[in-house]
């Protein structure tokens, strides 16, 4: 097998890269000292997290001037996501540590003010006229998976200075989603998570194929509403994962979070919808934009480095190009032989075995809470500041379980409440969403609207809102739930719960502002694939990511 050197000195979730590699045919060798890089022939660079981060570590470790000097020396080099950045100068994000300096400008945060940050999501990759002699694989109608807060305004002067520029549009940014020159090429976007266009583009690098020149059809008028330039609406299916009684590892559902059979004799057995790496793949090739696994027991009492979860992720991340999330037990832990582990550590290992998010539900709300009995003060010592600190706050949601308290007025709780169009049992008008913790077991005196500041101050990168009440109910989303956590949060809103029909996914789309749409048990029974609900999206006129083969 051929070989490329890759160098991974922030380490995050690597492993998918290496599949993806893999698939397409090549072998890695790792870069494991500065010396090495003068020995290589192609080096793919992919950085994570936080861009000071990213080059302190790199300049520790020895590698600035090595790495500037294989940049220069004409062999190819391909950035991705922080390895785009990292060639910049400097970046908003870290402002007094210097880039590599290849590329001149500086990147941005995108605005808050006028949408969700993180970008997260499919988004184009058009190059502009004239400028794809180095580019390779780019597809103008493919969709590419970004996730970031900082970004390359698109500026003249890079064209002026010879650089191909390929962009997506963000609301009213414009930014650069894949840039050339030479030896160079970077993508802003994980080709590695990016699904068949994704692997094209890796393929074509390693086996330099440049792109032809394609026509600029940024201001053509689009033939398909698929050839939009900007972010797809993303459909994300989960998996609720746990074991049944006889001892297997199954995907399962539940209707209101109870996830066994209702027989006359009482209750019955977990339902078993399916073996867990083998949806998630059928998922993934019907088009799902994204996986959700959620562990919903947290197999107590098992050692860190046994937990099933982790042998799913490994199996799934194979043959499955696009993110991956898992979910339960994210918290710090205690093996039974009473070694500790920070909950850093618990997702570590998950980052490792091919997770690119970790969701956290029960610890997120004791950190809440922790949060408003300090004054709001942030102790950094929580899973979601330590996680976000290390890997970036796009691979921190933080999942919601939030179920409805009804009220006949406002003033009847302290908690805040919206005026519901759907009353209560004795005619309550109001309603306030109660966070609750341990798979919905327990009621907090929380509710949603504290949780999700007191997460996104600490970090959060996404929310990930359930509904208890709708679970399972095929009844569609809880819209009013949905847009009083828009109105609370900038960052990404995933809407999930009570989806029974594809009109439900364009119903949510189309009344409030969610970043994105879940499903589950339609999905596992059968009766729609995730296919069907994006081609009922686009022809709702809705922009969906094409699936390609
Ligand atoms: O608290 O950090 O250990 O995380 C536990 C995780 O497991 C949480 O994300 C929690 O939501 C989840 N969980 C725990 N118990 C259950 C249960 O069902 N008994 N599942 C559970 C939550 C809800 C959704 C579901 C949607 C869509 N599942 O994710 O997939 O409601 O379903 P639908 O489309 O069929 O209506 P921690």
């Amino acid at each position: 097998m051929p070989k490329v050197h890759l160098l991974d000195t922030v380490s995050g979730n690597i492993r998918s890269l290496v599949n993806a590699i893999e698939r397409v045919g090549f072998e890695i060798e790792w870069i494991q000292s500065p010396e090495d890089l003068a020995a290589a022939e192609r080096v793919i660079f992919p950085g994570v997290g936080h861009f000071g981060h990213c080059m302190e570590t790199l300049s520790k470790a020895g590698y600035t001037e090595p790495l500037k000097s294989f940049i220069n020396s004409g062999k190819p080099f391909m950035g991705i996501c922080v390895g785009l950045q990292a060639l910049f100068t400097t970046s908003e994000e870290s402002p007094s540590t210097p880039g590599l300096g290849i590329i001149p400008g500086t990147l941005r945060l995108f605005d808050p003010a006028t949408k969700s940050v993180p970008h997260i999501g499919w988004n184009s990759a058009i190059t502009i006229e004239g400028t794809e002699g180095s580019f390779y694989g780019l597809r103008p109608h493919s969709k590419y998976y970004y996730v970031h807060s900082y970004a390359a305004p698109v500026d003249d002067s890079l064209l002026a200075d010879g650089w191909d520029v390929a962009t997506g549009v963000y609301g009213e940014e414009e930014f650069v989603g894949a840039i050339g020159k030479g030896n160079v090429f970077a993508t802003q976007f994980h080709p590695e998570k990016s699904g068949v266009a994704g692997l094209r583009v890796l393929k074509a690098f390693l086996n330099d194929v440049r792109i032809s020149p394609l026509p600029d059809i940024r201001t053509a008028e689009p033939a398909q509403k698929s050839e939009s330039r900007e972010l797809t609406r993303r459909i994300i299916a989960c998996l609720d994962v746990r074991t049944n009684d006889q001892g297997d590892l199954v995907v399962t559902k539940g209707d209101q979070y109870d996830v066994r059979e209702k027989s006359a004799e009482g209750t019955g057995q977990v339902r078993n919808l399916g073996k867990p790496v083998e949806l998630a793949k059928r998922y993934f090739e019907d088009g799902a934009d994204e996986i959700t696994f959620l562990n919903i027991t947290s197999f107590r009492n098992c050692p860190l480095a046994d937990l099933p979860m982790l042998e799913i992720l490994r199996q799934t991340s194979e043959t499955v190009f696009v993110p991956l999330t898992i979910g339960g037990g994210i918290k710090d832990l205690i093996d039974p032989d009473g070694a500790v582990h920070s909950a850093l550590e618990v997702a570590t290992l998950y980052f490792k075995s091919g997770a690119d998010k970790v969701s956290i539900g029960t610890d997120a709300v004791i950190a809440a809470e922790e949060y408003y009995a300090s004054g709001e003060s942030l102790s950094g010592k929580t899973a979601i500041e330590t996680i976000s600190k290390a890997y970036g706050n796009q691979a921190v949601v933080v999942s919601v379980d939030p179920k409805r308290v009804y009220v006949a007025s406002p003033s009847a709780t302290q908690h805040t409440t919206i005026k519901t169009a759907f009353p209560g049992p004795h005619g309550e008008e109001y309603c306030w969403y109660q966070c609750t913790i341990k798979g919905g077991r327990e009621g907090r005196d929380m509710d949603v609207h504290q949780l999700v500041k007191a997460v996104g101050a600490m970090g959060a990168g996404e929310i990930l809102l359930n509904c208890i009440d709708k679970d399972g109910s095929k009844s569609g989303f809880d819209l009013e739930l949905i847009d009083a956590v828009k109105g609370a949060v900038r960052i990404p809103v995933i809407a999930s719960s009570g989806a029974g029909v594809p009109e439900h996914f364009v119903e949510v789309f189309q009344k409030t502002g969610s970043d994105a749409a879940l499903g589950a048990g339609m999905f596992h029974r059968g009766e729609y694939t995730v296919r069907q609900v994006k081609e009922y999206l686009a022809r709702k006129g809705l922009l969906v990511r094409d699936v390609e083969e």
